[in-house]
């Protein structure tokens, strides 16, 4: 089939650059920011002065479409979350101002290379994972589709930590984002928040009102600064803030107080207001109950929702009618307390009675689930909680004491119910159960997960109240992942497909699939592939000085280091197959770069010594003569937003790996997928979805189903000494890892992860089945081995998966929560 190049529309030119007055820009601002030319300036000087420009153009577009909300009056949704992982925005603000081609000719005309410098920003860090990253992707979705919304998260000082390997093991390192400034941001003094901790409350009657009063007294109060950062919409002038609050002492430390309690006040609010948001917490689908963290939510919570409540007022007089105007997204339970918060501000502030309050409260707050990781549900001890919110406590407690009346009319003496539906039970307060009681839409973020929540884990609040409960498969922003990320295949989907529309509309790319049988089209594809192989390989031997060959198949791990991800599935392989390589060296085997990149939480033992064996095996079979470079193992340091980008167009194969039922979507195997990675997964999260739009026939199954892993669980699990003693290829895996094969002769290093599958010395043997799914994953590792070698066969399924990845764009998910959740409407911003 002939290209259609007549129909090629070129990407939109923003309204209004001027190549010429953008680079006398960037020399001025050089001047002015660092007193330096071009020839004196350094790399991260110079990004600074394009930052600024670029957000020079940001600024006009941002006051419009803030503008334009106001006229129309328009509803907002509050995307609460602890996390934004929004990586570097240099690139993608170009790229949505549409002069990303335009400002790259510019920097090459002053001898610059765009992609250096774009290199000297770094990542906001803002977040763990899936979670966060999401959270970045929604808000970059509804830019781009037109609607109000407000991110509001924690301007942590230190980021997600840095990680470097030494000797094989992760060490983490601060990441002090904020070094250099941040050239996007703007201080907002003016939007200051006051949120106040500890104290007690006092009743008193009020006799107008013929009510009591609460009164929260001998607080220590902290400031709430925000700092908007611009979230730019593609080429609709959208420009939406994510707007993250920094935490200032209220006073600042009088010295010349003599009254000690004053004195010693100012000092203990000082420190309150130093720690609060220093940094995040590095933990992965799993909960700590430190009351640090209990004070970083309600410190953003309270800040937002104060403000939001304000910005309502300035034009409205009927708090009745806030849930026309405001929909605040709980970004799973961490920001709960937005609950009983709204529910103080409407009670105690705006004088209004319970009924009322709790009416507006629940049409306004919904919750999304992400994880049905017992590890991770949160659980506040109840001590710590009132302790530290004294008066949200109490309100809690009236809103648990209502619900149970509520289950007891239901369900009457059915104390079940009450034990899994209670708030507060046993000492703890039980932010999930908060969040469906008082949230109008609890959500998956898949079809499984959602049917898991529905039929297991949530079954009585879903008999309950099932009108509550929806999904919205996750989704992730082509704009960042296809058309930043991997250049080359953007634009040859574009001129395939004889239309860019794809980069708003990414259905579209179903177009690709009458090329998929086209030589010359596989050919192409197979070539920007090998290109992508380069640049990562390229990367690589920067960063690790490890060769990769470009003709290898390039296999693929990265996300959180987890348990239940299996990064440990995937090693015990890569030691079995260097065991049948040695053992027959003429196998037939097309050489395989097995490529991991994962931070495991500082605290998490276990998956520390899994980074730790990665390292080791990759150490033994890269260097073995025997393996002739067939094997290699490379563990890609840091990964993060910047370099994911990178790896994922230059995948071929997308390890899915997770025992079923734990991975409640995953959104990097959508991120492989629309790079053209071929999937080898177990039908968990969203897998299940996208072999469902690729076909079966285009991805790599393998393992136990949901079912059946629940079917175990449900009997205390099985027994994996068992395979051990039955199958002789296992056997000697597991015994490598205490035999020192790995370990230069340390028999103890991994001992624990021997002990792991069959003498745990807590919890059950192999928890996650991954001697269950050996055989089968193997098994399809072989499939996978040989596909490749049937270049015409792969080019076809790799293509096939770019083709059929149109329904994991996030723009289709924003769609889905605005039709079933928000109801916003769309906004139209003319400069
Ligand atoms: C839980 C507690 C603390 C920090 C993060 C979490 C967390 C992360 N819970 N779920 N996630 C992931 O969320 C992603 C976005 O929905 C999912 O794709 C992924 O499967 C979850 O593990």
């Amino acid at each position: 089939m002939e290209t259609n190049t007549e129909t090629v529309v070129k990407n939109p030119t923003a309204i209004g650059f001027d190549k010429e007055v953008f680079k006398k820009n960037v020399l001025d601002n050089l001047k002015s920011l660092f007193r330096k030319t071009m020839e004196t300036a350094s790399q991260q000087e110079i990004f600074q002065a394009v930052a600024f420009e670029v957000k020079d153009l940001i600024i006009d577009r941002w006051l419009a479409t803030q503008k334009a909300y106001k006229e129309q009056d328009a509803k907002y949704v509050y995307y609460l979350s602890m996390e934004f992982l929004m990586g570097r925005a240099l690139g993608n603000n170009l790229i949505n101002l549409c002069c990303y081609d335009e400002v790259a000719e510019v920097l090459e005309e002053l001898g610059l290379d765009i992609n250096v410098i774009e290199d000297q920003e770094p990542d906001a860090a803002l977040g763990n994972g899936g979670l966060g990253r999401l959270a970045a992707c929604f808000i970059e979705s509804l830019s781009t589709l037109n609607y109000p919304v407000y991110g509001c998260g924690i301007r942590y000082k230190y980021g997600m930590f840095k990680q470097e390997i030494h000797d094989g093991y992760q060490v983490e390192v601060p990441d002090n984002w904020l070094e250099n400034g941040n050239p996007f941001e703007i201080k907002r003094p003016e939007y200051t928040q006051t949120v106040k901790f500890g104290g007690y409350v006092r009743i008193e009657w009020d006799a107008e009102r013929q009510r009591n009063r609460f009164i929260h007294d001998g607080y220590q109060a902290v400031n709430a600064v925000p700092y908007d950062i611009p979230v730019v919409g593609y080429g609709n002038n959208v420009v939406n803030v994510l707007r993250i609050w920094d935490a200032q002492p209220i006073q600042e430390f009088n010295l010349a107080s003599f009254d000690k309690g004053d004195y010693l006040q100012a000092v203990e609010q000082e420190n309150l207001a130093k720690n609060i948001v220093d940094v995040l917490y590095p933990n992965d689908n799993h909960y700590s109950g430190k009351e640090l963290r209990l004070k970083q939510q309600y410190f953003f919570v309270s800040a937002s929702v104060q403000q939001a409540i304000r910005k309502y007022k300035e034009t409205h007089s009927d708090l009745h009618k806030l849930p026309e105007k405001v929909c605040f997204q709980l970004n799973d339970t961490h920001p709960t307390v937005t609950v009983p918060e709204l529910m103080r501000i409407l009670l105690d502030e705006e004088g209004m009675e319970w009924d009322e309050a709790w009416d507006i409260t629940t049409k306004c707050c919904a919750y999304t689930n992400h994880t049905i990781m017992a590890e991770a549900l949160e659980k506040w001890p109840v001590d710590l909680f009132m302790r530290l919110l004294p008066r949200i406590y109490q309100i809690v407690q009236e809103i648990n004491r209502r619900f149970l009346i509520e289950v007891e009319e239901r369900y009457p003496n059915q104390y079940n119910k009450i034990r899994s539906m209670a708030i507060l039970y046993e000492g703890q307060v039980r932010m999930a159960n908060m969040a469906i009681v008082a949230g109008f839409s609890v959500n998956g973020v898949a079809r499984l997960h959602t049917e898991i929540l529905e039929k297991r884990e949530l079954r009585d609040f879903y008999e309950m109240m099932p009108e509550k409960f929806n999904n919205k498969t996750n989704g992730i922003t082509q704009r960042r992942f296809l058309l930043h990320g991997n250049p080359l295949l953007a634009s040859w989907v574009t001129e395939k497909i004889g239309t860019d529309k794809w980069i708003t509309d990414l259905p579209l790319i179903k177009g690709l699939e009458a090329y998929a049988d086209d030589t010359k089209a596989q050919q192409e594809f197979m070539d920007i592939k090998y290109k992508n192989k380069l640049r990562l390989a390229k990367y690589i031997k920067e960063h690790n000085h490890i060769d990769v060959d470009p003709n290898s198949i390039y296999d693929v791990q990265v996300k959180r280091l987890h348990e239940y991800k299996r990064q440990l599935l995937n090693i015990l392989h890569v030691m079995y197959l260097y065991n049948q390589m040695k053992a027959n060296p003429q196998m037939d085997f097309y050489p395989t770069t097995f490529i991991f990149g994962a931070k495991a939480a500082a605290g998490y033992k276990r998956a520390k010594e899994t980074i730790k064996l990665i390292n080791s095996v990759a150490d033994v079979v890269n260097n073995d003569p025997d393996i002739r470079g067939r094997i290699k193992v490379v563990f890609i340091e840091n990964y993060r937003v910047s370099n994911a980008e990178i790896i994922f167009a230059a995948s071929d194969v997308s390890e899915q790996i997770s025992t079923a039922s734990k991975e409640a979507s995953g959104t990097g195997n959508m991120k492989f997928m629309l790079n053209g990675a071929v999937t080898l997964g177990t039908m968990d999260g969203a897998n299940v979805e996208i072999v469902e739009e690729v076909g079966a026939e285009n991805a790599f199954i393998f393992g136990m189903s949901s079912e059946e892993v629940m079917a175990y669980e449900a009997n205390g699990g099985y027994h994996p000494e068992e395979i051990y003693r039955n199958d002789p290829d296992i056997h000697r895996i597991l015994d490598q890892l205490v035999d020192g094969t790995f370990s230069h002769g340390d028999r103890e290093m991994f001992r624990e992860i021997y002990n792991s599958f069959l003498a745990p010395s807590y919890g059950r043997a192999d928890q996650y089945f991954i001697l269950k799914d050996f055989r089968s994953y193997a098994e399809a590792r072989e499939r996978v081995n040989k596909a490749y070698q049937d270049k015409a066969r792969w080019a076809k399924m790799a293509m096939l998966n770019t083709a059929n990845s149109g329904k994991f764009t996030s723009d289709r998910t924003i769609e889905e929560y605005v039709r079933d959740i928000w109801h916003l409407k769309k906004v139209q911003v003319t400069l």
